[in-house]
This record gives structure tokens, C-alpha cells and sequence, in this order.
């Protein structure tokens, strides 16, 4: 054993974006603890640290993916575009953590690969990349859902010569595509971000597409100097509206089925909420994610919007989703996207048609023997989303058992927040939680106010044991299937939500697909009762 000195402390938090950073807040200024953030990087911003690729954007409105747990801050703060890009939100999350001084608690470029539960002394023992030791009483994970990036094999892609880049982990630099053949891997929503800003300045632009995606235009603008003033004198209604409704975001689909509504209302209705743009347009019925009829309306509705912006037809018809239903996949919102594929410089290549074979010097090569010359590789091909952030920090619980190991069929928690046989630990935005499905900064306070009330309530009754009960996970796991399987979110056979994009992972419905505002409630139900599907001990 190294005589090397553990930095010991009564919780610590992974990860210094949104969540870790309000955690810390609540921990540190609402209950006294000895808290402290470890963060891999060497700034705040989680996610936004990460996804610095061109075009990064958030998709929910800037107004309401911020903070509303501090008045002060959410007046002070002015937003400057409908929606906020990396460059604003990384600033913001800056501009938070300097007011709250949480800087001066944050352990920077320190990678955790390993959490220890020591029965015997009832602490998490956390072990660094560099090597430092730390321990905690209580443990808790903010990593977020879509940090872990993944790189697909490709044979032979170590024989490339140009830049490879990852939009998951773009670099801090600006990349030069002027006068470069660029291939974008990848059409999400970070695909349809990156492609239109790059196709302007590159010389040529590939765009390697395996499936079609919807996409609604986002219409970001930028915002006049009254918005501000008026969006303040209203701050409680629009907290009231975001946590009243299924995604977190201030607006709901009002009661109406686009199934029972005659065609020239819902065209009009379809017209009207294309024009505003942004994820609204997904709640211009109640019914779409429900109903199979309505959905394939609004599905073909924007097939025909692809084919009007798209000149070229053979173009459209790739470039148009028929595998999935719309909204059973994150829909991304952008910015140019389809009208891109109208510039000269831009290339369709439809990877339905013929895979990606290999790679040699400076090219990709395509099974049908298409060759395909390239100065720059982009991949913008997700994450290992939800669980893959969580298993990289080599989490052992109780008796020696391995997170990937008790996962290994799909990740079991209770109410997204706990995992059996992981004592004193909380997942926040964990799976099983909406998380994912809702607008985030509104899920990771519900998360992050439940866990400091719940350790209060330790606290206050000299209680310093915790552990979600096994049935009640496996009963919540199962809930969270079961309420997927009454939605048409697991007909995207291939999503991210489903772990599908990652061969090998199971394929498990992961977030709660029941609306945040009666996740919500159910988490309230349980704190009510006295934490149940707890064991609580001292
Ligand atoms: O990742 P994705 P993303 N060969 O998994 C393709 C959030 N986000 O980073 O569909 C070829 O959605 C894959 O193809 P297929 C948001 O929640 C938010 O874009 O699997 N192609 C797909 O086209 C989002 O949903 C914002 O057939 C391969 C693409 O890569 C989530 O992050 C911005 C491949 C991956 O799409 C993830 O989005 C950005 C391979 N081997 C992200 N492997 C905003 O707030 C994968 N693909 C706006």
C-alpha cells in the first residue's frame, strides 16, 4: 500500500457541468457539507467543454436551459439568440461557478477510473488517471447522459493520414476546412449542426449518411433587448409552465389528436408550427408519439418539406427517414441542414447503399469500390449515451460486484437516481430518469433538489447508510419499459434511447418516457413516504 495521501471529504460529485455544479451548490451553501467537484477537464461546462464542433448549438430556447434555482442570476444573465450556442452556454455555466465561488471546490483535470466501495469503513474510495486517491461518504454522479463519444471501428482508419475529428471531443482550436475535401460521418443532431457550417467554408463536403434523420428548422434569431426585460417579470410562470409539462419546456401539446382533426385544420396547424420552428413542433398534437396513423401524417409532412427544399429528387428520397417514426428518435432542429444539399460543394453518399469498406491514406473506400479522396475525417457518431459514462468510472459495489457486470442486461436503478448494491451513491439524470427526453437543466434541478433533500433528511436523523432496495429497482426498471412499449419510441429500432447504436449493448428501452412533470410526483411520492425503496441505516 502507497503511503499516499487520500483527499478525504464528506461528498464528492463527478463532473462540473450543469448538474455537478448545482450540486456542489446545494451541498456546500444549503447543507454545510464538505463537498467537492472532480472534473476531468480543465474548465466547467461538461458537455459544452466537449462539444465545441462548428455549429454547436443547445436545441432547447436559451431563456429556459439555464438556471432557475437563483433570481439573481437569471436577471443578471442576458441571453443573446433564441437558441444558445457552445461558445454562450460554456461562458454562462463560467459566469455561474465564478458568482457561487464554486471553483475554488473543483479538483480540475482529475479522470476518475475507479470507485471503490469499502464495506468495511462504509466510504467510496475513488482512484484518478494520474493516480491521486480520494474517499466519500456520499457519491454522486453527474457526467451527464452524452458524454461518452462513440468511435466506430473502421478498418484500416489508423492508415489515414488527414485530421480525424470526433465532434464529441472537438478540439480547442479553430480547424481550418478552407481548401480541404471534408467527410462528415453521420447525420444526428450533431451532424445536422456541423454540416451546414462546414459546407461553407470547405472546398468539398461528403456527408456519409447510414440513416436518414428528421429535422425541423430550429429558426434561431437573434433576441431584441425587450426580451430580456420581459422574459424576468415573468420568471415564476415560466418555471411554473416548464415543470407542468412532459419535456420541460414551457409549452405542452394542447389536447388535441391530429387523428381526429380534418386535414385542412391540421395542415394548417403543421404549416404554422414549421414556421415557428424548434422541438414546439412536436406538440402540435397530443397523439404523435402515441398514434401510428398521426404520426405518419406529421412524418410525411416533412418528407414533403424535404422534398420541396432539396432540388435534386434522387437527393430528397435519401435524405428522407421511412424507417422510423417521427420523434422516436431525438429530432434534431437546424439550420440550413436540407438546403445545404443544394450547394455545389456538398455530396450525398448513402451508406444504405454501400458501407464504408476501409480507409487508406487519404481516402475512404465503400464496398461497391467507391473511392472517396478526403483531407479531413469528422465523425459525429454519438455516444455510448446514458450508461457508457457511468461504467468508464469503474464503479464496484457492494461484495465486489461491478457496475457492468450488474448491468449487464440493461441498466436496473431505482427512479433513475440509485443502483442496488451501490450504497450512498446517486445517478443524477440516470437511467430509468427522463432525463434525456426533456429539456436538461429542468431535470437536473428536480434530480439535484431531491438527493440534498434526501440527504438532509439523513442528517437530520443520524442516518449515514443508503441503498435502493433490488425489487424496487427491478419493479421501477420494468415501469420504465412498460411505459415506453405504450409509446412508439422503441419502433426506432436503431436509437440511442434503446442502446442500439452500440454493438454489444442491450437493447433496453433507458429513459422514463412518462413526462418529467409525473416523474416528478413519483419522486415526491416516495421522498413523502419516508424514502421508500430505501434501506436507510445508521
Ligand atoms: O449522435 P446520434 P449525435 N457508420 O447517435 C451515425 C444530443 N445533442 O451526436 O442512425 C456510419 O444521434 C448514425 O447513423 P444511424 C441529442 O440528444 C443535442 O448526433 O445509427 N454512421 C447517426 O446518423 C442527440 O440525439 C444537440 O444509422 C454511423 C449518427 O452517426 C444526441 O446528443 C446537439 C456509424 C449519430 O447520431 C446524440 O446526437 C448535438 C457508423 N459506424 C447532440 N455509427 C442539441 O442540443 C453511427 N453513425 C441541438
Amino acid at each position: 500500500m502507497s503511503n499516499q495521501k487520500i483527499q478525504h471529504h464528506e461528498a464528492l460529485i463527478i463532473g462540473a457541468g450543469f448538474s455537478g455544479l448545482y450540486q456542489l451548490y446545494c451541498l456546500r451553501d444549503q447543507l454545510n457539507l464538505d463537498a467537492k467537484i472532480i472534473e476531468a477537464a480543465d474548465g466547467v461546462g461538461g458537455t459544452w467543454y466537449w462539444n465545441r464542433y462548428p455549429g454547436a448549438r443547445c436545441d432547447s430556447e436559451s431563456h429556459t436551459y439555464c438556471y432557475y434555482f437563483n433570481d439573481e442570476i437569471l436577471k443578471e444573465w442576458k441571453w443573446s439568440e433564441r437558441y444558445p450556442a457552445q461558445e454562450e452556454i460554456q461562458n454562462y455555466l463560467n459566469y455561474c461557478a465564478d458568482k457561487l465561488s464554486l471553483k475554488k471546490d473543483i479538483y480540475f483535470n482529475e479522470r476518475i477510473c475507479s470507485c471503490f466501495w469499502d464495506e468495511h469503513k462504509e466510504i467510496w474510495s475513488l482512484t484518478s488517471e494520474s493516480g491521486k486517491i480520494y474517499s466519500s461518504k456520499f457519491l454522486i454522479t453527474a457526467v451527464g447522459c452524452l458524454s461518452s463519444t462513440n468511435k466506430p471501428e473502421i478498418s484500416q482508419l489508423s492508415a489515414f493520414e488527414g485530421e480525424i475529428y470526433y465532434t464529441g471531443e472537438w478540439p480547442h482550436k479553430k480547424i481550418e476546412f478552407r481548401n480541404k475535401s471534408v467527410a462528415v460521418i453521420g447525420t444526428g443532431s450533431s451532424g445536422i449542426q456541423a454540416i451546414p457550417v462546414i459546407a461553407e467554408e470547405a472546398k468539398q463536403l461528403f456527408v456519409l449518411q447510414r440513416t436518414p434523420n428528421f429535422s425541423v428548422p430550429a429558426r434561431n434569431h437573434k433576441l431584441e433587448e425587450s426580451f430580456h426585460s420581459e422574459f424576468i417579470s415573468k420568471i415564476e410562470m415560466w418555471r411554473e409552465k416548464m415543470f407542468d409539462s412532459r419535456h420541460g419546456h414551457p409549452w405542452k401539446a394542447p389536447p388535441r389528436k391530429l387523428c381526429e382533426t380534418d386535414e385542412r385544420e391540421r395542415s394548417a396547424i403543421l404549416e404554422n408550427n414549421w414556421e415557428k420552428g424548434g422541438l414546439r413542433f412536436r406538440e402540435s398534437f397530443d397523439d404523435i408519439i402515441l398514434d401510428e396513423y398521426s404520426n405518419e401524417i406529421i412524418s410525411e409532412f416533412i418528407r414533403k418539406k424535404i422534398y420541396e427544399i432539396v432540388e435534386d429528387a434522387e437527393t430528397a428520397k435519401s435524405l428522407s427517414p421511412v424507417d422510423h417514426p417521427f420523434g422516436t428518435k431525438r429530432p434534431p432542429i437546424d439550420t440550413n441542414y436540407f438546403e445545404t444539399f443544394n450547394r455545389n460543394n456538398v455530396e450525398l453518399i448513402n451508406l444504405k447503399n454501400s458501407p464504408i469498406k476501409s480507409c487508406d491514406k487519404n481516402e475512404i473506400i465503400l464496398e461497391d469500390g467507391k473511392k472517396i479522396s478526403v483531407d479531413i475525417l469528422v465523425f459525429a457518431t454519438g455516444f455510448d449515451a446514458m450508461t457508457g459514462s457511468l461504467q468508464k468510472l469503474g464503479l464496484i459495489g457492494k461484495n465486489g460486484i461491478r457496475l457492468e457486470d450488474f448491468w449487464r442486461s440493461g441498466p436496473q436503478t431505482y427512479l433513475g437516481l440509485a443502483i442496488p448494491n451501490f450504497p450512498n451513491l446517486f445517478t443524477i439524470t440516470g437511467p430509468g430518469s427522463p432525463s434525456v427526453l426533456t429539456n436538461m437543466p429542468r431535470s437536473i434541478e428536480q434530480h439535484v433538489d431531491w438527493i440534498t433533500q434526501f440527504l438532509r433528511y439523513l442528517m437530520n436523523s443520524n442516518m449515514t447508510k443508503v441503498e435502493a432496495k433490488a425489487i424496487d429497482a427491478e419493479n421501477w426498471t420494468e415501469y420504465v419499459t412498460e411505459i415506453a412499449n405504450k409509446t412508439l419510441m422503441p419502433k426506432a429500432g436503431h436509437s440511442w434511447y434503446l442502446g442500439a447504436n452500440i454493438p454489444g449493448k442491450p437493447r433496453v428501452f433507458m429513459p422514463y418516457a412518462n413526462g418529467l412533470n409525473n416523474y416528478r410526483d413519483e419522486c415526491e411520492t416516495v421522498a413523502a413516504g419516508g424514502y421508500t425503496g430505501f434501506k436507510i441505516s445508521s
